[in-house]
């Protein structure tokens, strides 16, 4: 059957149909207007392809966290952008070197860029006055909006942040969000800063702490034996190459490729897909373990193992179950390279009694972990487990690629360190096209260190000059609700009295709990700032508005692809309106509260793109360092009126500006194929790994440590089942029996791109639920469902399909609240149904999240006919 919202289109018939339409569509072309322009093109064939060669093609920016990053083209005739393209910088024609081409979001930037509904100038909140004593909180986010300066703005912002400081504290000044104004408050006295992981759950530390960071040697001079020193894990830990798994060509050798709780069809930007349909050319088997068959299962023909959401630790023990059961396992490699698996194999000081082996079997609990048992949870038959396992445990090579979305549950450690655990179990970490990856994004099955290295501007966020006081995503709403926070398991009180969102998150859409506590803690405040280029959501609840450029207003900017590419993007266009960049706001900010503007905004907007294309670097062909990738003379320094030294490397500057991307050329056998933790396994001894104990291992008793010193939740040394905050088990009990999972959604890159009705168009926010459940609930496909959790309500129209498995229902995240007199969010956002849980290593459990559903009786307009949130739009006519 096919998604209504979610059509799988071929690559190729995926990127030509959108490539028709974008091309066809005028910049402010409105939705009626797109289906005239398409067919006029079609009629004009000669006319269009004339009109390709007027004017100017250039790199523009795709720049949110989308998963991707992908070559954007856009065609500027007399200061207009009348068409986007993709890349073509060299034919498509062979898998080894693809083409980076852009998605539905990509093809739709300019209608983000030029909306209609772009902040044009400074706004306050009209009931709302500076000096604290005319709040209106209650009124945030339903209040008029009255346009300002920019002089008014800044003083408001000015006097407001000294006002709270000086009667609360600087501690009171919590700011979730933004590089740019985190740098101003912190060299001006300091803020509350926000901490905690969104993207890899449970991921986060597990790996490092279960696997070690890399098998590598850090010292050494051959960046293949490094561990990579490129992109960071979020957490501040090395990312490495290893997280990532293997690299893409030997994912053609894999037998069998599992996705596990992982939808690159959907949510792997760039060229995952592409990469895994050519394991799938070569012989891959692919198995989906997912509460949905999503359009990966459909593309790759996958195998659905339908797990519910959140209790995926389960059937990985009913696998390894199976495994003990039948012989299946590799005990010589669990002996030589792990510790904590049976009795025999313990760390020094730890009870032999508390060994996994025996845990599986129940020898001391009484609960063998059998498939019978760990159906009863996951809801997959007993013997569709034993026959995965079996699978499993044969494959001469499997992969199993995990994204973020199992792990990004309450407890995910215990989910994280299970799957690693069954990998070692089947002998599968170290096999060339074998492995377990938590690998999303554009790494999504593409491991190994990077071949290009992006340059940046070296600019910081100034944490250390930054308040000690720190608020976790799991609490925050709630501390600044009940004036108190867990600090390293110790409750600390704290007053928060503004909020500041400085632009590079979207906190009151993308937390937990941010449509229930989120808006009340915004409503609690004295007074609220943001500075976004639309009404988002964190605008929306705030006093005072700051209007800001996008990237395509800028001078330019070098960006992290996958480990074969940078992409590069340029200037499009001036400041609209009254646009403003982040650093100008900083530095007004900043120096109206006494820090050094110099210090704020330490370089121009020139010099720092210059320092981004002048350090972005390229491996050497022998692999062994890393050299300059762009040629830059002293009369190209001179011209862009910057400080800089000549350099010599593979490509000039205006080429690599104008291509929008440098690729680094690879071959089946090349030198620059990877497997992680290949080392380790052939020599143990003299490659130890990066861990406590320098092995892998099933028994970790430093991460059970560092979780129970941040107090939120406690893990077992070993993977353990505890049915988890808002789990299947608690949603029974408490009356709220379906599981909700997310999934990212391609309409948008998490908030971003929600006010394009283009795309709200071609993607209809859709609720999944299952035919037989909405059946039994009297709820046919496209009806309305009303889902209602313990913290908020949505509403949404149902897509009713045996493509969901039972029990389970799912929401694409990130969608703009929008609440009517009822309390119902009519959007959808999936953080109106989460709740402020804190978890594990203070990341956001949101997968773990139960609801009821039932049938809504009201209407509800499809929301790209909605009005767009435009503001003082006749003023600049
Ligand atoms: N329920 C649920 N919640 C989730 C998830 C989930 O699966 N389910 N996923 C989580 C994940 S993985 C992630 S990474 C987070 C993402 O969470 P965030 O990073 O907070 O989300 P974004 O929507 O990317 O926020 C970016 C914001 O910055 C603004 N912006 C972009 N560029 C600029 C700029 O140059 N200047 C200024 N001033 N503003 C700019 C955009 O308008 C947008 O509002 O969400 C998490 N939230
Ligand atoms: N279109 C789009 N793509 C994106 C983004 C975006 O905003 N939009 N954001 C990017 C970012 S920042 C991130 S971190 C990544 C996230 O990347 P992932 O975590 O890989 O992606 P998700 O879409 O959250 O989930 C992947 C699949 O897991 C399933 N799933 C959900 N819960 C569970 C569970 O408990 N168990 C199992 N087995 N499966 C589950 C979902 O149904 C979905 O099919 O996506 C990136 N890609
Ligand atoms: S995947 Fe991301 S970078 Fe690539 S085109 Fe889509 S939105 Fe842009
Ligand atoms: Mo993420």
């Amino acid at each position: 059957m096919e998604s209504k919202a979610t059509t799988a289109l071929s690559r190729r018939g995926f990127v030509k149909a959108s490539a028709a339409a974008t091309a066809a569509i005028a910049l402010s072309g409105t939705l009626a207007g797109c289906e005239t322009a398409v067919k006029k093109t079609e009629e004009t064939d000669e006319a269009f392809a004339s009109s390709l060669t007027e004017g100017e093609w250039k790199s523009a920016a795709c720049w949110h966290n989308c998963g991707g990053r992908c070559v954007n083209k856009v065609l500027v005739q007399d200061g207009v952008v009348v068409r986007q393209k993709t890349d073509d910088t060299h034919p498509d024609d062979d898998p080894d070197f693809p083409q980076q081409r852009a998605c539905a979001r990509g093809h739709s930037q300019r209608h983000q860029v030029f909306g209609a509904d772009r902040l044009r100038y400074p706004m306050k909140r009209k009931s709302w006055q500076p000096g604290g004593k005319e709040i209106n909180g209650h009124l945030r986010g339903i209040d008029e909006w009255e346009r300002i300066s920019w002089d008014e703005a800044i003083d408001i912002a000015v006097s407001e942040i000294k006002r709270i400081r000086e009667a609360y504290g600087p501690e009171a000044v919590f700011s979730p969000s933004g590089k740019e104004i985190q740098r101003a408050l912190a060299l001006s006295g300091g803020f509350t800063p926000r901490w905690g992981q969104y993207s890899w759950g449970g991921w986060t530390e597990t790996y490092a702490f279960v696997a070690g960071d890399d098998s590598g040697e850090p010292n050494s001079p051959n960046i293949f034996e490094q561990r990579p020193s490129s992109a960071k894990n979020y957490s501040g830990h090395e990312r490495t190459g290893a997280n990532d798994g293997n690299d893409r060509i030997r994912l053609r050798k894999s037998e069998l490729i599992v996705l596990w709780g992982c939808n690159p069809a959907v949510s792997g930007g760039g060229n995952p897909p592409y990469n895994y349909l050519q394991a799938k050319k070569a012989g891959a088997k692919f198995i989906c373990v997912d509460p949905i068959y999503s359009d990966s299962a459909r593309i790759f023909d996958a195998q659905w193992i339908p797990c519910r959401p959140s209790t995926d630790i389960t059937l990985i023990f009913g696998m390894m179950y199976t495994m003990l059961d039948e012989g299946l396992h590799k005990q010589e490699y669990l002996d030589k390279y792990c510790i904590g698996f049976d009795a025999e194999h313990m760390p020094e000081g730890a009870d032999p009694q508390d060994n996994f082996k025996d845990y599986l079997l129940g020898t001391y609990d009484g609960t063998p972990k059998t498939p019978e048992w760990a159906s009863e949870i996951c809801g997959v038959e007993p013997d569709v487990i034993r026959e995965f396992a079996r699978q499993y445990a044969t494959a001469k090579s499997c992969a199993i690629v995990s994204g973020g979305a199992p792990a990004r549950t309450n407890c995910g450690e215990d989910y994280a360190h299970a799957i690693l655990t069954l990998a070692m179990m089947s002998g599968n970490m170290g096999n060339p096209a074998g492995g377990v990856a938590p690998t999303m994004h554009k790494y999504s099955g593409n491991g190994g260190p990077r071949l290009v290295e992006c340059g940046t501007d070296g600019i910081g966020r100034k944490m250390d000059n930054a308040c000690k006081t720190r608020l976790n995503n799991g609490n925050m709403w709630r501390a600044i609700l009940d004036g108190e926070y867990l600090d390293n398991g110790e409750t600390k009180p704290i007053t928060v009295k503004a909020i500041i969102h400085g632009g590079d998150g979207a906190t009151l859409s993308q937390n937990l709990g941010s449509g229930g506590m989120g808006i009340e803690a915004h409503r609690a405040v004295e007074f609220v700032m943001a500075q976004y280029y639309d009404l988002t959501t964190d605008a929306k609840y705030s006093d005072l508005v700051l209007p800001v450029t996008t990237k395509w207003e800028q001078d330019g900017g070098v960006d992290y692809g996958n480990r074969e590419i940078a992409i590069v993007y340029s200037r499009i266009c001036e400041p609209l309106y009254e646009a403003k960049d982040d650093f100008w706001i900083a530095r007004q900010i900043g120096k109206g509260l006494g820090a050094n503007e110099e210090e704020v905004e330490p370089k121009s907007m020139a010099q720092r793109f210059f320092d981004s294309v002048a350090g972005t670097k390229v491996c050497t062909d022998d692999g062994t360092k890393y050299e300059p990738l762009v040629t830059i003379t002293q009369e190209k320094i001179d011209e862009l009126g910057v400080q800089g030294e000549p350099q010599t490397g593979r490509v000039e500057y205006d080429q690599f500006l104008a291509d929008g991307v440098y690729q680094f050329p690879r071959k089946e056998n090349d030198k620059f194929e990877f497997t992680a933790f290949e080392d380790y396994i052939a020599d143990p001894e003299a490659h130890p790994l990066n861990t406590k104990s320098g092995k892998f291992e099933i028994y970790c008793e430093s991460l059970a440590e560092k979780i129970e010193g941040i107090g939120f939740s406690t893990k077992h040394a070993h993977p353990y089942y505890e049915p988890p905050v808002e789990g299947y088990e608690a949603g029974i009990a408490d009356g709220y029996p379906f599981q909700l999972a997310n999934f990212h959604y391609q309409r948008r890159a998490h908030s971003n791109l929600d006010n394009v009705p283009w795309l709200r168009r071609a993607f209809a926010q859709e609720f999944w639920m299952n035919a037989s459940d909405a059946a039994e609930l009297g709820i046919a496909d496209g009806d309305i469902a009303k889902v209602t959790s313990r913290h908020g309500t949505v509403l949404r129209p149902v897509y009713a399909t045996e493509r969901m498995r039972p029990g389970a229902c799912l929401l694409g995240e990130g969608a703009w609240m929008e609440f009517d007199e009822d309390g119902n969010d009519r959007a959808g956002a999936t953080n109106t149904l989460t709740g402020q849980n804190p978890t594990g290593e203070g990341h956001s459990g949101f997968n773990s999240c139960n609801v009821r559903i039932e049938k809504y009786n009201g209407t509800l307009e499809a929301d790209y006919t909605w009005p767009q949130r435009i503001f003082f739009a006749e003023e600049g006519k």
